[in-house]
């Protein structure tokens, strides 16, 4: 406070303060005149810097990656009604995969609200929008009222920390400048020392009882942070690690006795049998989605689990409700002895060393060209989309990986790429399919500005690949060829396409030495070329869809049941009630 007793603050800077010392490092965003006010505070005030885009989408999946890299928050700043309704997809997919980012939206002043007009980027009411993002948000505030501002905000904050989970802070254009105080963050969620301790020892007790523990990770131990801690619970325990696919790329920079990536009947049979066949599997912040266990050659019975997802532990058919997970895996560091059980775990092979022959490139052999880079030069984090290119990613060595795993929406990987670089500073590798690059792939016009400079793949089959492995004679999955090396050019970068695997590792090799712009390698892939990761996908989804029953009991205790499935869509339908 000055001394006049005013807040020595405005309202947009109380906010940008306190989403600094929540964590958030940048801000992506698109203006609009219900937003200029903001953006302006934004850019003068300088506390966080401030990267635009062309495209809403776009704005959401770079401010995803780059909370996901950060194990932080991410944000996403863009105008009422167009704006923000166009990035309702990327706020989706950030909630389907639990990432915290926070939605800073503008919004018609009070005065102009009371007008009786009716507003330009107005859809029903001047309520639908915040009414639309109460469905893929944990919280919403709108700060009409700078005395209520700083709870709010300390609130909102709170809530997407806790929960993982985008949140949407409505900002009217007219109260951006108001006195406002600074905002007090709220204490960390309390959690019963009793319960913890009670659940710490049955799932200790649980796993000594086991002969085949294995313990699986998900998204939310890069989401709270825990990759190190939960590295060493594993050696600790002896346990053999696999991740989700949705959990690709965690504890790749840690020792601990990592397996792999499980994916079912997709993966290899040594991991889905490790899986499967356990009697005591411990799932650490992993989403029961299809993507995970869609395509699990066996049924999984998920009432022999021990679940710790969405700050509650599920054993059998009793849960421990408000278990945060940071809490959790302190607590069993804390308790746990060293384990004498011998853990024998055979990491990984992911394949080298391609033959650079004239043969025409398969999807394979750019995860195998991918691979010898990353030996010879180190590894690279990287940005996928979705289609074949995030499978062919499974047999790339383990790295810092950000795709929409579950939620599989496409678009995601230029702006994600841009997101990692923004966020890190290191150069990403981009993988997208033609058909995804399509949508998005015009931001790398932005990387000049910005000094942005990945190395692009992408993988041009001329057509939307993955759903013509289901059904092949769809010529509506064709999309003609284009011509992605030239355009690469017009947006400032450099563009080449290559056919056969020596153009291949060549293109990667000149590519890795030449920094400043971004590099396009468009990769030429026949019709029906796809990875084998892909081929037992499909496999596996058609097996299953051929009216196989196919169903994840869950644990009916603590407002969970499930609806058990018999349709070819393999999904679980968990109804909280
Ligand atoms: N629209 C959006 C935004 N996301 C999607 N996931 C889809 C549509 C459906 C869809 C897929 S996979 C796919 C589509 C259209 C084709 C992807 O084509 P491309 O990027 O060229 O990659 P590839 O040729 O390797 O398949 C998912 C299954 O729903
Ligand atoms: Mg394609």
């Amino acid at each position: 406070m000055c001394g006049t007793g005013v807040p020595a603050m405005n309202l947009a800077q109380s906010l940008l303060a306190a989403l600094r010392d929540h964590g958030a490092r940048e801000i992506f965003g698109i203006p609009g005149d219900f937003a200029l006010p903001l953006f302006k505070e934004i850019e003068s005030s300088g506390v966080l810097p401030l990267y635009t885009l062309s495209h809403e989408p776009s704005v959401g999946f770079a401010a995803d990656a780059a909370a996901r890299l950060h194990c932080s928050l991410g944000v996403a700043a863009v105008t009422y009604g167009a704006g923000a309704l166009n990035m309702t997809n990327a706020v989706a997919a950030a909630y389907a995969e639990k990432t915290p980012l926070v939605v800073l939206s503008g919004a018609p002043g009070q005065h102009e609200s009371r007008t009786g007009l009716l507003l330009h980027h107005q859809a029903k009411t001047l309520d639908s929008q915040a009414l639309i993002y109460r469905e893929i948000t944990c919280d919403q505030v709108r700060l009409d009222d700078a005395r209520q501002a700083p709870a709010l905000i300390a609130r909102a904050l709170a809530s997407c920390r806790r929960e993982s989970r985008p949140v949407y802070i409505e900002v009217p254009r007219d109260m951006v400048g108001a006195p406002c105080a600074a905002v007090v963050p709220l204490p960390p969620q309390a959690h019963d020392a009793e319960a913890l301790a009670a659940c710490v020892a049955e799932i200790l007790a649980r796993l000594a009882a086991a002969e085949r523990p294995v313990m699986m990770v998900g998204v939310e131990v890069r989401r709270h942070g825990l990759e190190d801690k939960v590295a060493a619970l594993a050696r600790r325990l002896r346990l053999p690690v696999v991740t989700s696919l949705l959990g690709r790329g965690l504890l790749a920079n840690s020792d601990a006795p990592l397996a792999g990536t499980y994916l079912g009947a997709a993966g290899t049979p040594e991991i889905a049998g490790l899986v499967e066949e356990s009697d005591a599997l411990l799932l650490i912040g992993v989403i029961v989605s299809d993507t995970n266990f869609g395509v699990s050659r066996e049924r999984i019975d998920l009432r022999q689990t021990i679940m710790a997802l969405d700050g509650r532990v599920t054993l059998g058919y009793h849960t421990y409700p408000e278990i945060p997970l940071a809490a959790l895996i302190d607590a069993l560091l804390a308790r746990a002895a060293q384990s004498a059980r011998v853990c024998a775990v055979t990491p990984p092979a992911y394949p080298h060393g391609l033959a650079a022959d004239d043969s025409p490139v398969v999807p394979r052999d750019i995860a195998i060209a991918i691979n010898d880079l990353m030996s010879a030069h180190g590894r690279m984090p990287i940005a996928a989309d979705v289609g074949d290119c995030l499978f062919t990613a499974m047999e790339i060595e383990n790295t810092d990986l950000v795709a929409p795993g579950y939620y599989a929406t496409m678009g995601y990987g230029v702006p994600a790429g841009l997101g990692v670089q923004a966020a890190t500073g290191r150069r990403p590798l981009i993988l997208a399919g033609d058909g995804a690059f399509g949508m998005t792939g015009m931001e790398l016009g932005h990387c000049a500005r910005y000094g942005w400079d990945p190395i692009v793949v992408v993988f041009n089959n001329a057509g939307w690949e993955m759903l013509r492995t289901f059904e092949p004679a769809a010529a509506f999955c064709n999309l003609g060829e284009w011509n992605f090396a030239e355009i690469a050019q017009a947006l400032g970068g450099a563009g080449v396409r290559v056919r056969t695997r020596r153009e291949l590792r060549d293109a990667l090799a000149a590519a890795h030495g030449r920094r400043g712009r971004f590099q396009l390698i468009e990769v030429m892939l026949a019709r029906g070329a796809i990875s084998p990761t892909l081929a037992r996908f499909v496999a596996g989804a058609k097996r299953l869809s051929a009216g196989a029953r196919h169903c994840f009991p869950l644990p009916r205790g603590e407002g969970l049941r499930v609806r058990e499935v018999d349709s070819p869509r393999v999904q679980n339908h968990v109804e909280t009630q």
